[in-house]
């Protein structure tokens, strides 16, 4: 028997009586349909007894595309396909838990047509950047199969996730043999689970597999042999798994191997694959993270921010239609706040991913609340000017803008083994979010947050409120605390959990505030390393002076002297002071909130979310202080206030 919160948000009330209702279906059946119909047994307790449900296929709608219609007491869902139909009746469901039974029609199709997850999993069943336990999907390098993979799959597509990416990027130790014969047997066991929920199974692979599984002294794109060891290795994994999605590649990234040691471009590298992929229709998606990681921190010419851009832009217009550049949200690494990438509208003729970061490497690691759908939606709505209109960074992923279809967004993954999936229980809230913002676009912060909370604690207003009011603080309330205005990185270099603000001011990784006692920043325009100008008009020209640059990004794009007056006449330091003290105020209120709804929760998923925020708490004010104290040192300066600063 599962505990309520080991299914999650799926956690069906009451019991499942599947007498209650009665189901009628037109549709021939598949493993997809009979997943539908499970469901809707599973949660018959939900439904109002003596329902009757009629299934159909509708020629009309897009594939994933479902309209359900209620004059209670019955309900017909028409799908595109099963696919569709399985996504309606998780539509249906999720209205009927959120308490709106009234009739009516419905009808959704997903905004983006691809909706990933990247797991960071190892073979040996280490997560990168995992804070909930380790990999359901491998341990001791064999590769699991399970229960949990199946709960996985139906959560993943209640919220309409239709591909995952299940190992690491990094293709370390022996995952580089998961597209050998030893391993695909079993990789198919955990696609055919993913299947029979409408999702596609992707693995990440060593751009060098053929030198280490293949025998061939290099990896070089152009070379013949390695066109040929590639295409096999391609048709072995496609007759092992016929429905597999295709590849994801991190290449001359971080000290992955690539085709830049054979004097070639990111697209012949993609392409190589892509050609190898696309008899079976198969993606090649490759990541655009590359930059300098061996820096030297005296170089202040080099920008890590520029590379993305420098790397890729001038590639636009060479890669096959099978590829995807994934695309970080912004051209750093997952900071707090950070500007969205200029590669979003500097390319017109490439295949966009968007990749966001659920597990919350920089921004608490699931020990701290931080809800990022606020920021994601901000990312999305950001106007690149690529075109007259549709020219967000939505609308670019979407498709809308250029009319691609291989596109979309896709999250690096917060789950792992613990019960409760994500470490923190309210960290779930962001990859129920993902899923349910990379389906619908248009869908707002509130009403997500509404969403996972009417189903996984349930739909008092107290809850409600309480707990969405700490979500959606929590964001700001984490920048509050942590590095200011954009600056990013002051965190404990490696773990990169807790404060420390020179963590990263003398290493190799090009993430430097370079703070002296006047002034702190990079300049990053036309005086000083010409990111600004990666832009379009009028972003470049936006981001080239301080007092155009929206301020929460002040100290990213401008090395600003801490007399500097912002918008509301305070000073730069005082700024810092101030938003580092209100920031500890914030979680203080979040525990306060959380205090509020004892009588309403479990007592045990109480106790532990409570725990962590006392954790928090501990962590905001260690920030506070140092980041304050740091300050205080270099300038000398007091807090206006009089407040305390050490
Ligand atoms: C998977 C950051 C993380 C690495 C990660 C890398 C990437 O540098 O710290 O753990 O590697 O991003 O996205 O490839």
């Amino acid at each position: 028997m599962q505990t309520c919160w080991e299914a999650a948000w799926l956690a069906y009330r009451s019991p499942a009586d599947a007498n209650r209702i009665s189901i009628f279906c037109s549709a021939e059946e598949d493993a997809v349909l009979a997943r539908a119909k499970e469901e809707l047994a599973l949660a018959a307790g939900e439904l109002p007894e003596g329902t009757r449900i009629r299934l159909e296929l509708a020629e009309s709608l897009e594939r994933e595309a479902y309209r359900f219609h209620i004059t209670a007491p019955e309900i017909r869902i028409a799908g595109g396909s099963t696919t569709g139909l399985l996504y309606g009746v998780f539509g249906l469901l999720r209205r009927m838990r959120m308490g709106a039974s009234a009739d009516g029609c419905y009808e959704e199709a997903p905004k983006n047509p691809l909706r990933m997850l990247n797991h960071w999993d190892n073979i040996d069943g280490s997560i990168e950047r995992g804070y909930s336990g380790r990999s359901f999907f491998f341990s001791d390098g064999q590769v699991l199969s399970g229960e949990r993979i199946k709960t996985y799959a139906r959560l993943c597509a209640s919220v309409g996730i239709n591909g995952v990416v299940l190992n690491n990027v990094n293709v370390r130790q022996r995952a580089t043999d998961l597209i050998t014969e030893e391993y695909l047997p079993r990789v198919r066991e955990i696609a055919d689970v993913l299947a029979s929920y409408g999702i596609k199974t992707f693995l990440s692979v060593n751009f060098a597999a053929p030198m280490e599984l293949g025998g061939l002294p290099l990896a070089d794109p152009l070379d013949e042999r390695v066109e040929a060891y590639w295409r096999r290795q391609v048709g072995i994994v496609y007759r092992e798994i016929p429905e597999f999605g295709g590849f994801l590649v991190k290449a001359d990234s971080e000290g992955r191997p690539g085709p830049f040691t054979y004097g070639r471009t990111h697209a012949d590298g993609a392409n190589l694959l892509a050609r190898c992929l696309q008899p079976y229709g198969g993606l090649v998606i490759w990541r655009c993270f590359v930059y300098n990681c061996t820096q030297d921190w005296r170089d202040t010419k080099t920008d890590r921010a520029r590379a993305g851009y420098d790397h890729f832009a001038p590639l636009d217009g060479q890669f096959l239609p099978n590829v995807i550049l994934q695309i970080k949200n912004g051209p750093m690494d997952f900071q707090v706040r950070e500007p969205v990438s200029p590669l979003f509208g500097g390319m017109t003729r490439t295949n966009q991913m968007l990749e966001v970061q659920a597990a919350q490497e920089y921004t608490g690691q699931q020990r701290h609340v931080c809800y990022l759908i606020p920021m994601w939606k901000e990312i999305l709505s950001f106007r690149t000017y690529v075109t007259k209109k549709d020219d967000t960074v939505a609308d670019i992923v979407a498709g809308r803008t250029f009319g691609q279809k291989n596109c979309g967004m896709c999250a690096v993954a917060n789950t792992g083994d613990d019960p409760n999936w994500t470490g923190h229980d309210l960290a779930a809230a962001n990859w129920y979010g993902f899923g349910r913002l990379a389906w619908d676009t248009e869908l707002s912060a509130e009403e997500i947050a509404a969403e996972w909370i009417g189903q996984t604690f349930g739909t008092e207003p107290q809850l409600r409120k309480a707990i969405g009011g700490i979500l959606l603080g929590s964001w700001r309330a984490y920048e509050n605390y942590t590095s200011p205005l954009g600056i990013g990185w002051m965190v404990n270099p490696s773990h990169h959990y807790g404060p420390n603000v020179e963590g990263y001011e003398y290493d190799r990784w090009g993430t430097y505030h370079r703070a002296t006692r006047t002034a702190i920043g990079v300049e990053r325009s036309s005086r000083g390393t010409g990111y600004a100008a990666q832009y379009r008009e009028p972003n470049a020209s936006m981001y080239e002076h301080p007092e155009t640059t929206p301020e929460e990004l002040l100290l990213f794009f401008h090395r600003i002297p801490y007399d500097y007056r912002l918008k509301d006449g305070r000073t730069l330091l005082q700024y810092i002071y101030d938003t580092h003290f209100e920031g500890v105020e914030q979680v203080k209120r979040m525990l306060a909130a959380w205090d509020s709804c004892r009588e309403l929760l479990d007592e045990k998923r109480f106790a532990r979310v409570r725990a962590r925020l006392e954790e928090q708490l501990e962590s905001a004010v260690e920030w506070r202080d140092r980041i304050n104290t740091y300050f205080y040192r270099m300038t000398e300066q007091p807090d206006a206030q009089g407040r305390v600063i050490y």
